[in-house]
């Protein structure tokens, strides 16, 4: 190291001297550096503390040019310092690692609640023979009205009761569209499912909103009766409570069905005794069902002489309401995750 006190010397010191920090391996490495240049006998606090035996001339612009080495000597100091602080830092908390810690889980999404229950329904009705079958929920008006015996000044094809698009599209307000679709590509005999989204622009409250979840059921072949169609439900709702509830049906009106009846169940959660999701009355209803209407079948052109069918539609997100005790449907809508997560599996 020389000891001379050019601005030339001063320029090579300051070179070593920041090689020498960038490059020190250790903390205490660092130190001997910094006591070779910065310490009481290092070279640049020789430089400083001879500025006073320079010639005046010199003593000024040297003294400067020390002053401003030193300045950015402790800058590299303080940078050597903290990289190896941080790699020090980082080296001892890997050491400390804890290998014996159990692991932590990542967070698992699961099945919305109302899909949860549409399985269960569609598992149950898959046991009883049906397969599920799908369709798109933009429809024309043939497939859900006209079809389905829906006359044209009926009051639900209103342009108020209805998501219509354009002049003969509009979201499906039922999935018996389905049904139709399946019935005008095939042939008896027939057992679907069309469980599904439908859109009606009802005012959102508790138990109402523009979209909501239907699983609709058809079955046609020779000879189906009302006692099959009442069997079937009635096998359908205690395979899906696993209980022995009790079915009543009474006397109702579907274009779409004759006869038709509105379904109710014996509460599967008072077991009759009356509670709030019954209204205290002991019932609870679960849906419509009847007889496919023979006009129905000449519509999709199959032969009301020869085959007869039952229907039914069942509301799924008023079975998962009622099998969770939730008591508004819009939190089944909102996804809010301190809600769904209370039916997380
Ligand atoms: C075809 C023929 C007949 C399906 C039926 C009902 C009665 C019914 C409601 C239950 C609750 C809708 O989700 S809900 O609001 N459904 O009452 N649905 S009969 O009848 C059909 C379907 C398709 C070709």
């Amino acid at each position: 190291m020389s000891s001379g006190t050019g601005a030339p010397e001063l320029d090579r010191l300051e070179r070593e001297a920041l090689e020498e920090f960038s490059s020190a391996e250790d903390a205490s490495r660092l130190e001997q550096i910094r006591l070779g240049f910065l310490g009481k006998k290092g070279t640049l606090t020789e430089v400083l503390r001879g500025l006073g035996k320079l010639p005046p001339e010199e003593r000024a612009e040297v003294g400067s040019r020390a002053n401003k080495v030193k300045v950015r000597l402790e800058e590299a100091l303080e940078a050597a310092r903290s990289r190896l602080g941080s790699e020090s830092e980082s080296r001892s908390s890997r050491d400390a690692f804890d290998v014996t810690l159990p692991g932590i889980l990542p967070e698992q999404g699961s099945r919305h609640p109302i899909y949860q229950v549409a399985e269960r329904m569609i598992h149950t009705f898959h046991n009883l023979g049906f397969q599920v079958a799908d369709g798109p929920e933009v429809e024309d008006e043939w497939h859900n009205f006209i079809g389905l015996n829906i006359p044209p000044d009926h009051i639900a094809r209103d342009p108020s009761q209805n998501f219509y698009l354009v002049d003969d599209l509009l979201l499906r307000s039922q999935t018996s569209t389905v049904q139709i679709r399946v019935m005008e590509q095939n042939s008896p005999p027939l057992r679907i499912i069309a469980p599904g989204k439908v859109y009606r622009p009802d005012t959102v409250d508790a138990s109402h909103s523009f979209m909501f979840h239907q699983l609709e059921g058809l079955m046609v072949d020779e000879g189906v009766s009302f006692g099959e169609l009442k069997t079937t439900l009635l096998l359908f709702f205690r395979q899906m409570f696993s209980r022995e509830v009790e079915m009543r049906l009474r006397p109702s009106f579907f274009p779409f069905t004759e006869p038709s009846a509105e379904v109710d169940l014996s509460c599967p959660f008072c077991a009759r005794k009356g509670c709030k999701v019954c209204s205290q009355s002991g019932w609870f209803e679960v849906g419509g069902c009847g007889m496919v209407d023979p006009n129905v079948f000449e519509a999709v052109g199959i032969d009301p002489e020869k085959y007869t069918g039952f229907a039914f539609g069942l509301g799924i997100d008023r079975l998962t309401m009622a099998s969770h005790d939730i008591p508004d449907i819009r939190y089944l809508f909102e996804n809010d995750v301190r809600f769904l997560e209370q039916f997380s599996y």
